[in-house]
This record gives structure tokens, sequence and C-alpha cells, in this order.
């Protein structure tokens, strides 16, 4: 049985979307965050070393960062749905979305996070973070330009590990100057599988906005 360490507000609600999208039996172990610090609780360290979510684990393997997870699943359970064909060329275009995620989107996204917490002290810093937010969310949003997923006609895992870039802009009040980039979030949460996903993890903020 493959269970998910799942933190409240996190990345790994994107695990439990995609387990959705596959239909496959899972089961949740739910873990919160300090309300202050907002890091998650010791006992994720039990599970992984670094503490961090997402983690499953499936019999005796146990799986981290979530671009890997959602690319184990697929291969492992997906009987060839939601990926391209690996002998594609699409297939080359879905790993590059799939690194890119974690890789080089999200890497703005949280510094503007953590600079922002310095206040003036990290003003300096702000300019840089603002233009690398708007380079990558550029780059997402000319990438769905007339299209309704990142690779091919269909969903792909592709889409659930970038989905979590667009929630976090919009979180941060930057999606909006990209319309490609905001109609593609909204037709994902519009997503059966998406609802389905939100009622089994419980409250996640980034579900909005
Ligand atoms: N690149 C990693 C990031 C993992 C990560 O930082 N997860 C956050 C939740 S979104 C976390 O566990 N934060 C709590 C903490 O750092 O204590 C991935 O995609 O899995």
């Amino acid at each position: 049985m493959i269970l998910v360490h799942h933190l409240n507000d996190s990345r790994s609600q994107r695990v439990l979307w995609l387990l959705e999208e596959l239909g496959l039996p899972y089961e949740i172990r739910y873990y919160q965050r300090d309300p202050k610090t907002r890091l998650a609780p010791p006992e994720l360290v039990a599970v992984h070393p670094l503490g961090k979510s997402p983690v499953i684990t499936d019999g005796e393997r146990t799986v981290f960062e979530s671009g890997a997870i959602v690319d184990y699943l697929i291969r492992r359970h997906g009987g060839g749905r939601l990926q391209p064909d690996p002998a594609s060329a699409e297939y080359d275009v879905y790993q590059q979305w799939l690194h890119y995620a974690e890789g080089s989107a999200m890497l703005p996204l949280m510094l503007h996070l953590y600079v922002g917490r310095l206040g003036e002290a990290g003003a300096p810093l702000q300019p840089r973070i603002d233009s690398e937010i708007a380079n990558h969310l550029g780059f997402v949003d000319r990438s769905l330009a007339g299209r309704g997923f990142l690779v091919g006609d269909a969903l792909t895992g592709a889409d659930i590990q970038m989905s979590f870039v667009g929630e976090v802009a919009g979180a941060f009040g930057r999606r909006a100057a990209y319309p490609d980039l905001d109609r593609w979030v909204g037709a994902l949460r519009a997503r059966p599988a998406y609802r389905r996903a939100l009622e089994r993890g419980g409250p996640y903020r980034y579900s909005q906005g």
C-alpha cells in the first residue's frame, strides 16, 4: 500500500492529487506544521532524515522529493497514463518540467518568502528576486499559450508537478499578470481528482488565490 506522509499546506497535496488522478489506493499519515515556525514536526525525521514533505513509502521503498515521487508513481503504477511514451521527444520535455519545477522555478518564489521576512534588510535583494520571478513565470505563461497542458494535449505529471509553482505565485499575488498560467491553474483546480484530493488532504491554503 502506498503511504503518503502529508504535511498541511504543502507540496504533498499534489501527490494526493496525482494518486486521485491515477485512481490508486493509498493511505495518508497526517502531519501539522508548527503554527509559529511553519516547520514540519520532528516525527517526519523518522520517515526520512530531511524531515520534509512529501515522502511516500511503498512497501519497502521510501521515496522523497516531489518530482521523483511523481515520476516514481507514474512509472511504477501509472500503467502508461499521465506521461508521454518514453521513446518520444515529448517525454524529454515532460522530464524537463518535472525537474524544472523544484530545480529552478520555485527558487525565486522561496527567496521572496524568506527574504521578505527580513523587511528593510532584505530590500536590496528584492529587485533581483522580482526579475527572476518574472523571468520564470513569463516562461511558463508563454509555454502555455494556446495550450491546455504543458506537454501534449492531455494532463501529465508535468502539470501536477508544476501546479505548485502556479499556486504559490498566486498566493504571492504574482499570477494575475500571466493570463495563460492563470487559466491553466484554474482548469487544474476544477478537475474532480484535484477536488477529491483536497477533501482527503484537509485544508490547503494554496487552493485559492
Ligand atoms: N524540493 C522538495 C521540497 C520539500 C519541502 O521543503 N517541503 C516543505 C513543505 S512544502 C516542508 O516539508 N517544509 C517543512 C519544513 O521544512 O520543516 C520537494 O519538492 O519535495
